[in-house]
């Protein structure tokens, strides 16, 4: 572990992925025949609602039947002991984070579990399907669409997110392939101000050349051993 005090992480599909959730452009990176870029994005969702409610319906009914890994609990426990600033930015949109007990976090692209309707803009909790097109308990209207980051739409949290990475000491990336911005850019960030770097990958990602150390192998088995 390190002396350094204000930390941030950065998590993408390959934390989860011991857990048995699929990655997204891994050998099984495709659904149904389609990439992430292809479902993943406000003109599919307007061309083909049906295929993309489909796509989110079955992922979010999965994660009942998944639990969080020793990454996730390992991440946990620095939560709780790091007495320095943490935050932990996850690419997830699974909730097993904050299963294993994290508090100090956000979700950048979105979470399964929430429902945003495209009629009123209130988001809640929702776990079930939305395929059969659901009535907005607010506003009773058939407007309800995953609480997700689509492709070409702007994260969440990226004002809270350039504060920490501003004051950063130490940023480590954990199982995230580096396609995808402005994720991938946030190491480039915590550089420029500073910080020392480190990647947790199960092989070198796009990124790996930016980061002072990268330690391969599965996050499951390397993340408790950087938090102990
Ligand atoms: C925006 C939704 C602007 C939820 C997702 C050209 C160049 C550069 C950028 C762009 C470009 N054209 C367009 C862009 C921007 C675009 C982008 O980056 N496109 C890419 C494809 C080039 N970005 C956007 O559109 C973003 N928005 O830019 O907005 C803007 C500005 C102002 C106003 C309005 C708008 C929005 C991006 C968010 C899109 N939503 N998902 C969901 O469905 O899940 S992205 C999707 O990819 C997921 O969220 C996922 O989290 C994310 C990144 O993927 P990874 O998490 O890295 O997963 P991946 O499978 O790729 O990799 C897994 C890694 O884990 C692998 O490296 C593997 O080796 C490793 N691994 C596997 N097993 C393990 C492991 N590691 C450890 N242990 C293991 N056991």
């Amino acid at each position: 572990m390190t002396n350094r005090r204000n930390i941030v992480v950065l998590t993408g599909a390959g934390i989860s992925a011991e857990s048995g959730l699929a990655t997204f452009r891994g050998p099984d990176g495709l659904w149904e025949g389609h990439r992430v870029e292809d479902v993943c994005t406000p003109e599919a969702l307007a061309r083909d609602p049906v295929l993309v409610h489909r796509f989110y319906d079955a992922r979010r009914a999965a994660l009942a039947h998944v639990t969080p890994n020793p990454a996730h609990a390992a991440l946990a426990r620095l939560d709780a002991a790091w007495p320095g600033g943490l935050l932990i930015v996850t690419q997830n949109v699974d909730d097993l984070h904050e299963r294993a007990g994290a508090r100090r976090m956000l979700h950048m692209h979105g979470e399964l579990l929430s429902a945003l309707c495209t009629a009123c803009g209130r988001r809640r909790r929702w776990d079930g399907p939305m395929g059969g097109q659901p009535p907005c308990p607010a506003c009773d209207t058939a407007a309800l669409r995953p609480d997700i980051v689509f492709f070409g739409e702007m994260p969440y949290g990226m004002a809270r997110i350039e504060q920490a990475l501003a004051t950063a000491d130490l940023f480590v990336s954990i199982g995230t392939s580096g396609a995808v911005y402005p994720a991938a850019g946030f190491v480039r960030t915590a550089r420029m101000h500073g910080a020392a770097t480190l990647e947790i990958n199960l092989e070198p990602s796009q990124g790996s050349a930016l980061f002072d150390e990268t330690r391969v192998g599965p996050a499951g088995v390397l993340v408790p051993k950087w938090v102990e």
